[in-house]
């Protein structure tokens, strides 16, 4: 299929490192179980890994909220942990528990060869919503970070505490490198695919970044992020890679030396710490707390607007801190979507 590039997205503008006329905006976990349409597909699909490989769910759930709400991105409905699972790992969701996955000590038991031929249903998901995507809207890969999926691979739950997998890089560094070099692989190949399948931007998630720091957060952390983003660049220079190390560690982030587009930043790290010490090196993306989605009102758009005004003189889009919480009602993410679109940036002088 010939692309037909429609440049000057404004999303896609932004996380390149323009400062926008108007702050656009997506959120995590956009697509979801907070959507009635979302649990009704859930409910007959008959499990999470079966809407995931199936393209034509996946594309109408990763869709679903643009339909509702006047978003600039989508993102892809799948899951951070496709990846161990094409690896070769047994995966299953459980209703109400969460994922299960096979637990590995060592990058033996994992299976590289047909790797990315599993992941071909996510690629067709990709290429059926980019030709559905809607005029001037964005569509967003991602993958997990090696840090944040190597914890569901080790513990083989989530809801851990860090335990194994801290010991494990600690008591058998070379052992533990092993699985993190066979991630970053993995997920260079994934997210290439991806790309040339239709994505426009990719995020990587490193949403447990927070449980380490200092030596353990530039080994484990920013590393990985550095060697995926460096390769991922020399494929595609121009797509841009935003990158969500979930820490409220300031050090930690002040020492994200990452070749990244955007940076993620979570509810922990105040805006205008945020516009001072990120903005000037990335597009910053972020930071409500779910909890004040949830909640909605005038709390909720108060903050929203204080966020748009601290983050207001350098490139950025809006998101949440974190995922969108199962319980918030769609009013809420409406009245949401307004506010930003509606936050008047300041003319700054020349
Ligand atoms: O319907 C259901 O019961 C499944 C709930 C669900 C959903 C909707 C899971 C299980 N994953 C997803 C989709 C998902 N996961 C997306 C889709 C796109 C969107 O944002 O709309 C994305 C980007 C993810 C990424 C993901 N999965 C992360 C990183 C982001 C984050 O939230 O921190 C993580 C940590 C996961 C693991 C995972 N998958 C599902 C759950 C419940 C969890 C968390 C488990 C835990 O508590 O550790």
């Amino acid at each position: 299929m010939v692309r037909v590039m429609e440049n000057r997205k404004m999303i896609v503008e932004a996380w390149q490192g323009k400062r926008t006329d108007r702050v656009p905006l997506w959120l995590m976990r956009q697509a979801g179980r907070y959507l009635p349409e979302y649990r009704e597909l859930r409910a007959k699909a008959g499990g999470f890994l079966n809407m995931v490989y199936d393209p034509a769910l996946a594309s109408e759930i990763t869709l679903q909220p643009l339909r509702r709400f006047d978003l600039d991105a989508a993102i892809l409905f799948s899951d951070i942990l496709v990846v161990p699972h094409a690896l070769g790992l047994k995966l299953q969701f459980l209703e109400g528990e969460g994922p299960k996955l096979d637990t590995i000590d060592n990058a033996a038991a994992l299976c590289e060869d047909g790797f990315i031929m599993r992941l071909e249903p996510v690629m067709e998901t990709v290429s059926k919503v980019w030709a559905d995507l809607p005029q001037g809207k964005a569509l967003i890969g991602f993958a997990g970070a090696p840090w944040t999926v190597a914890s569901y691979m080790v513990h083989g739950c989530g809801g851990h505490d860090f335990g194994l997998i801290k010991s494990l890089a600690a008591n058998d560094p070379v052992r533990f490198q092993g699985i993190i070099d066979v991630l970053v692989k993995s997920t260079v190949e994934y997210l290439d695919a991806q790309v040339r399948a239709g994505a426009e931007a990719v995020q990587v998630f490193e949403s447990w970044a927070g449980a380490i720091s200092g030596e353990d957060f530039l080994k484990w952390v920013v590393r990985p992020n550095a060697a995926i983003v460096e390769a991922f660049k020399k494929l595609h220079p121009d797509v841009p890679v935003i990158c969500f190390p979930r820490t409220a560690n300031r050090d930690d982030l002040m020492a994200f030396d990452v070749a990244c587009n955007a940076i993620g930043v979570g509810e922990g790290i105040m805006p205008d710490w945020a516009a001072s010490h990120l903005q000037g090196r990335y597009c910053v993306q972020g930071n409500l707390a779910p909890e004040l989605l949830l909640k909605g009102g005038r709390d909720m758009t108060a903050s929203a607007l204080s966020i748009c005004e601290a983050l207001d003189e350098g490139p950025f889009v809006f998101n949440l801190g974190h995922g969108v919480i199962k319980e918030t009602n769609p009013d809420h993410v409406a009245a949401l979507v307004e506010a930003v679109h509606g936050f008047k940036r300041k003319a700054l002088a020349p």
